[in-house]
C-alpha cells in the first residue's frame, strides 16, 4: 500500500495544535492520581465542553512566534522579554510559582541570567516549563539534531538553569524532531529513539530516567506502572520521560496516546501537551479529532502561529521530508 507522504509543514501544524489540545484537555485532571480511563475517554472523545489552554501553550506560542520572526534563530534577551510580556499580559494560566516569580522580576528589569540563576536558592528551576514550550525548535526545517538540542538548551536557560530542566528541553525538542522525521504507521524503535535522545542530554540522572522508557513500552505498561517508574510530576526529569512513554506505546493512535498521558495523573496538562506534540509531529493534522479543534479556546491563535512557523518549512530548501 502506498503511504501518503506528509510534508514538514503539515507536521509543524499537527504538532503545535495537538500540543495545545493535550494541554487544554489535560488541564482539568492536573494534580490527580492516575485517573480512570473510562472517565478520560468520555472527556476527550464524547464531551463537547470548551477547553482552555494553560501556560504550556501560551509559552509555546511565544517560542513559535520568536522563531518565525527570527527565521529559526534564538536570541535569549529577546525571548526572555517576550515570555515575561506574555505572562504579564495574561498571568492566570497556571504558571509555576518559580516561573511567576521569575517573570515578575524580569518585568522589574532584573536581567534573566541573574533572576533565573537565583531561583530556588540558587539551584535554578528543575521544572518542566522549559521542556513544555520547546516543540517549535524540533519543528524547524532542516536542522541537525545537535543544533536542535543546542537551540533548545539556549531557550531553556532564560528561565530554567537547573541542568535537568535544560536536559528536559533538549530531549523533548530532539524527540519532536525524531517524531517529525518518522514515517507514520511503521514501527518506531523505542530503544533507538531513547539512545538517540541520550546523546543529547548531559546529566547521568536524566539519561537514566529516559532509559526506563523502552522496557515500559515493550511491556505495554499501564498508567500506574509508568507513573510509578518515571513519575508524573512537574520536574522535567519525570514529565519528559512520561510523555515519551505515552507516545511510544501508541505512536499511531493520537487520541489513545493523549488519553494515556492524561491517565498518568500528576502534571497532566504538560505531559499530555508534550505527548500531543510528538503525536502531531509524526502524524500531522490528520490525527486531530475535529471536536478537539472545535473545543479548543483560542484555536485560531494557535493555528495562526503554527501556520506561520510552518511557512519556514515551506520556504526553506528543506532537506527533511518524511
Ligand atoms: N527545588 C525545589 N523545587 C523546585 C525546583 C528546585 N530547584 N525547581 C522547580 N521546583 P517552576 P515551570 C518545583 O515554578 O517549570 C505549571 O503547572 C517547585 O514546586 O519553575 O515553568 C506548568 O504548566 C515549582 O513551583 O515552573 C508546568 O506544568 C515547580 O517545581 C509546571 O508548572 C515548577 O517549577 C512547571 O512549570
Ligand atoms: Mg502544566
Amino acid at each position: 500500500m502506498l503511504r501518503a507522504r506528509l510534508s514538514w509543514s503539515h507536521r509543524v501544524r499537527g504538532s503545535m495544535v495537538l500540543a495545545a489540545c493535550g494541554d487544554a484537555l489535560g488541564a482539568p485532571f492536573e494534580g490527580r492520581e492516575p485517573a480512570d480511563r473510562a472517565e478520560i475517554d468520555d472527556w476527550i472523545n464524547q464531551s463537547t465542553q470548551l477547553v482552555r489552554f494553560t501556560d504550556d501553550t501560551a509559552s509555546t506560542l511565544v517560542v513559535a512566534d520568536h522563531l518565525t520572526r527570527r527565521r529559526g534563530t534564538v536570541n535569549e534577551d529577546e525571548l526572555a522579554d517576550e515570555l515575561a510580556r506574555e505572562w504579564a499580559r495574561d498571568p492566570e494560566r497556571g504558571y509555576g510559582h518559580g516561573a511567576a516569580q521569575l517573570y515578575a522580576e524580569l518585568a522589574r528589569g532584573v536581567p534573566w541570567r541573574r533572576a533565573a540563576a537565583e531561583l530556588f536558592d540558587g539551584q535554578g528551576s528543575f521544572g518542566n516549563g522549559a521542556a513544555m514550550r520547546v516543540a517549535p525548535i524540533g519543528l524547524l526545517p532542516g536542522l541537525a539534531l545537535d543544533a536542535v538540542a543546542g537551540r533548545a538548551r539556549r531557550t531553556a536557560a532564560v528561565t530554567h538553569q537547573h541542568p535537568q530542566a535544560v536536559d528536559g528541553a533538549a530531549a523533548q525538542a530532539v524527540a519532536t524532531a525524531l517524531a517529525a522525521l518518522s514515517v507514520q504507521d511503521t514501527p518506531l524503535d523505542a530503544e533507538w529513539m531513547v539512545a538517540t535522545l541520550c546523546e543529547h542530554v548531559h546529566t547521568a540522572e536524566f539519561r537514566s530516567a529516559l532509559r526506563r522508557v523502552p522496557a515500559l513500552v515493550a511491556q505495554g505498561a499501564h498508567t500506574t506502572d509508568v507513573a510509578g517508574a518515571v513519575g508524573n510530576g512537574v520536574a522535567a526529569i519525570q514529565a519528559v520521560p512520561a510523555a515519551l512513554a505515552a507516545f511510544l506505546r501508541q505512536p499511531d493512535d493520537t487520541p489513545a496516546a493523549v488519553g494515556f498521558a492524561i491517565g498518568l495523573g500528576g502534571d497532566t496538562d504538560t505531559i499530555a501537551s508534550m505527548t500531543g506534540a510528538l503525536c502531531g509531529a509524526r502524524r500531522a493534522e490528520k490525527d486531530l479529532p475535529v471536536m478537539w479543534g472545535l473545543r479548543l479556546e483560542g484555536a485560531a491563535r494557535v493555528w495562526t502561529a503554527a501556520s506561520a512557523l510552518a511557512e519556514l518549512a515551506a520556504t526553506a530548501a528543506g532537506t527533511r521530508r518524511g
